[in-house]
Order: C-alpha cells, then sequence, then structure tokens
C-alpha cells in the first residue's frame, strides 16, 4: 500500500515532503519520480493530468488536495466503487471568510475605484456604503458558507443564504431549492457563490440571474470560474444593473492576457487564492484516511458521486 501525489504545480515537492516528514512508515511518491504504480492505494490529486489514474490498477480511494472535486469528475473513466474524499477544514473556511469579508469591505469603500483614481492621480471623493445597508446572500451553505454566513453576521451584516436543503443558521435565513432561489436572489445586495460545480450549477451566475439581483448589486464569485456565464456578467455590469464584481476563479487559469475581466475598472481579480490548502492542517485527514482506508474503516469526507459535491 502506498500513497501518489499527483499535481502539475510547483507545490508538489512541498506536499511530498510535509506528508513525509508526518509519516515516514508510509511509502509516499511523486507521480513524476519513478513509482511501482501497482502498490499505489491513495491517490492525493490536485487538477491530474487527464486519464493518468488508470494508470493506478489497485487505486482505492482518490483525495482532493483542496474542497472542490470537480476536477477528479472530468476523468470519466474513474470506476464508481473508488470513493473520493475532499478536504473540510477550519483553517481553509476562516481563510474564505477572511478574503470575501475583504473583498466586500473593499466595494462598501470604493477601494477598487480610489486604486484606480490614484493611478491617474485623480482625487474623486465617492458615496459609501455601510455595513448596515447592506445584505449579503451566499449561495452554497456548505462548509465554506456556513462559516462565512457565521463570521459576516459577527460582523454585523445581515446575511441570507441559499442551498438545496433548508437549514438551520442562527440570525440567518436560509432558502432552499429553485422555488426559492429568485425570494433569496430579491434580497441580495452582494451575492457571493460558494456553490461547488456540478451540472446543475455550471453556468448558473447568468444573465437570468443577475435580472433577479436589486439594482447596484455587488458578485463575488470564489467557487469555480465555470458558475460564471463572462459575457453576461460584462453586459450586467455595462448596462449599469450590476456595480461590479469580485472574481477569484476563472474558467481559464491563469486568465488568459487578452480576456476583458484585466482590464475592467468595476472587476477586481485574483488569481485563484481566495483560500488555499494550509500544509500543515490538511495533511492529518490525508493521513487519517490513508489509515482508515488500510484497515477498511468508512472514510471522512466522502463526496457523494451522484450529486457531484
Ligand atoms: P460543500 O459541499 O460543503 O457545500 C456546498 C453547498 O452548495 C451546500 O450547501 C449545497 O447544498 C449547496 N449546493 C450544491 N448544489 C446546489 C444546487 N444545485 N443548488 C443550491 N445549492 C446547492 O462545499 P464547500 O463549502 O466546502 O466548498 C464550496 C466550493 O468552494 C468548492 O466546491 C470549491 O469549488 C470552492 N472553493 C474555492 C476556493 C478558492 O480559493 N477560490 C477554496 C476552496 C473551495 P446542501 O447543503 O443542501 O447539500
Ligand atoms: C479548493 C480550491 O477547492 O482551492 O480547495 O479551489
Amino acid at each position: 500500500m502506498a500513497i501518489v501525489i499527483i499535481r502539475q504545480d510547483r507545490k508538489i515537492d512541498s506536499w511530498k515532503k510535509a506528508l513525509v516528514a508526518k509519516a515516514p512508515d508510509i511509502s509516499i511518491y511523486s507521480y513524476l519520480e519513478e513509482h511501482p504504480k501497482e502498490e499505489i492505494t491513495l491517490a492525493c490529486v490536485w487538477k491530474q493530468p487527464v486519464d493518468i489514474l488508470k494508470q493506478y490498477p489497485n487505486l482505492k480511494c482518490i483525495a482532493s488536495f483542496g474542497a472542490g472535486v470537480d476536477f477528479i469528475f472530468k476523468d470519466q473513466s474513474i470506476p464508481k466503487h473508488i470513493p473520493i474524499t475532499r478536504v473540510v477544514d477550519p483553517v481553509l473556511a476562516g481563510d474564505m471568510s477572511e478574503f470575501v469579508l475583504a473583498l466586500i469591505l473593499s466595494f462598501l469603500k470604493n477601494l477598487n475605484s480610489y486604486k484606480t483614481d490614484q493611478l491617474k492621480k485623480v482625487w474623486n471623493p465617492r458615496e459609501y456604503k455601510r455595513i448596515s445597508d447592506i445584505t449579503v446572500g451566499i449561495m452554497g451553505m456548505g462548509a465554506l458558507g456556513e462559516e462565512l454566513a457565521v463570521d459576516l453576521i459577527k460582523n454585523g451584516f445581515k446575511v441570507i443564504g441559499w442551498a438545496t436543503s433548508p437549514k438551520e443558521i442562527p440570525e440567518s435565513e436560509v432558502y432552499a431549492g429553485d422555488s426559492e432561489k429568485n425570494t433569496f436572489l430579491s434580497r441580495s445586495n452582494i451575492l457571493v457563490c460558494l456553490l461547488p460545480l456540478t451540472q446543475q450549477t455550471t453556468g448558473i451566475l447568468n444573465s437570468k440571474l443577475f435580472k433577479e439581483l436589486p439594482k447596484q448589486s455587488y458578485v463575488i464569485n470564489v467557487a469555480r470560474g465555470g458558475h460564471l456565464v463572462d459575457e453576461d456578467l460584462l453586459e450586467y455590469i455595462n448596462n449599469g444593473h450590476l456595480a461590479g464584481a469580485g472574481l477569484d476563479v476563472f474558467h481559464e487559469e491563469p486568465l488568459p492576457c487578452e480576456h476583458p475581466f484585466w482590464t475592467h475598472p468595476k472587476i477586481q481579480i485574483t488569481p485563484h487564492v481566495a483560500s488555499v490548502s494550509d500544509i500543515e492542517s490538511v495533511i492529518p485527514q490525508l493521513l487519517e484516511n490513508y489509515r482508515k482506508l488500510t484497515e477498511g474503516k468508512p472514510l471522512n469526507n466522502t463526496v457523494n458521486r451522484e450529486k457531484g459535491y
């Protein structure tokens, strides 16, 4: 039994080093080195190359290095009996809350516009908004959305949520399902997308949805680029219905240089950094699942294959 790490970024060595340090008794390989493929039972992956998982005949589990698993489902060849796990971590949730709070405050106080003014040496005081003026609507009330709701409420925001199933969150109202979606949207001055990317949620941030938001709403997408129809967002910002957007995730990452989001004055972009899996915090949960796998016990944080999240 052994672990392979598959990720196509510069972090592969640091994850391997940290895993080996915490579990010197386990054989742990980078997929880039020579390794015995038939020994691999756990693949820890982040945006793995297409079809690579086929190479491991005795694979028993695929673990995402992040909260999202959409990139794993892109590989249609993964047998249904192999469980998929994901990261559910308070550090990841805390980081996401801090990031979204920063974007919201930046919008309320016009900080993005002042940066643009500064570069042009323009002195242009603008009207600002207050926390008490705003209702934040969170689409996706899972591990990250719920923590965000609690943190925003602590900071004085009115918060509402939307999910597939009803939830009890103190001082917040959570709408459920398609029948309650438009009521939820009509109350959201700031809309935060924290949905998983599935067949049902692909392209959900589109003109039809933007039309339901109050005038001058702000849209924050920290989930996946595939949730957003880029042209629809541009249309609704340019026609004045939306005040702007904060985007951390894109259809193609890095965002291609010619994409209009780069230069749009009302769009704040960041390079998929809202909340990044913390090595120290995530490694114990990867190893715990590995041990459970070897002992034949049920795994933590498994994904529902039917739902896709
Ligand atoms: P969870 O699986 O814990 O939560 C998902 C939530 O979305 C649930 O509340 C679920 O409803 C709801 N949901 C799913 N499908 C629908 C639908 N069709 N209609 C309405 N609600 C729906 O996910 P996490 O909170 O852990 O993570 C969310 C996403 O955030 C990840 O999938 C990932 O893509 C993204 N992410 C982005 C990061 C970044 O740095 N930008 C970092 C980490 C994650 P219910 O509760 O009823 O099932
Ligand atoms: C994740 C991410 O899904 O970083 O964890 O996007």
